[in-house]
């Protein structure tokens, strides 16, 4: 299968930490979202990513369906209990990791697309406020040592890529006090075999505004 997308899309880099972290191969077509857009929107119809290109060819998208089917391939280590309470509370952690997330994507894209003078000061504020929220609630939600408890789950691959791509775009309301459990639960995760094997390599990156 062929993972389509850079990592510095949280939600393309949480797919490629899966399938490692599964053992599941996969090769990758990193062109970008942005200057390949037209190549990539003949694969994926949003022209959006992570894109996932099956052995055959059937095209899955968005981050959370294609989690679905790797987690009904995988046959081991399972990063989301099978039904009840731990299965919605893992749900749960990570919609307000990617919600966050979408926040903070919302804050940067402004930015780059819109010179100072055309943004909107009320959407910025409205995001921003979103997502201190959103970082706020997962800490108080969280259960050490991982974000729900003692495994490693899709919360914990969510948040530590939120938490990398906060501090390399946008860390303004990411409080190093406030927030310090989330910052430590991802150093954690970023150690681990998976998250190393996905990490971002120098060309992945959206261009700066
Ligand atoms: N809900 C989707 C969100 C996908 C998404 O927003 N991808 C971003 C990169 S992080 C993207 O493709 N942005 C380009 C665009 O939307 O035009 C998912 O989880 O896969």
């Amino acid at each position: 299968m062929i993972l389509v997308g850079q990592y510095d899309s949280p939600v393309t880099r949480r797919i490629a930490i899966a399938l490692h972290h599964y053992g599941i191969p996969f090769t990758r077509d990193t062109r970008s979202i942005f200057s390949d857009a037209a190549a990539l929107s003949k694969i994926s119809p949003l022209t959006r990513i992570p894109a996932l290109v099956l052995d055959d060819g059937e095209v899955l998208i968005d981050s959370a369906a294609i989690l679905d089917h790797l987690d009904e391939q995988a046959d081991h280590a399972l990063l989301i209990p099978a039904s009840g309470p731990a299965r919605r509370f893992v749900l749960q952690m990570t919609a307000l990791a990617q919600g966050t997330l979408e926040k903070v994507a919302a804050v940067v894209y402004e930015r780059h697309f819109h010179l100072p003078e055309h943004r909107s000061i009320d959407w910025l504020n409205r995001c921003l406020g979103q997502a201190r929220a959103g970082l706020d609630e997962l800490t108080h939600r969280l259960v050490t040592p991982y974000a729900c408890g003692s495994t490693l789950t899709h919360a914990d691959v969510m948040i530590t890529t939120l938490i990398w791509y906060m501090q390399d775009r946008m860390d303004e309301v990411l409080s190093p006090t406030a927030h310090a459990s989330l910052i430590t639960l991802a150093e954690h995760c970023e150690t681990l075999p998976a998250f190393r094997a996905a990490a971002l390599s120098d060309f992945e990156k959206m261009p700066r505004s």
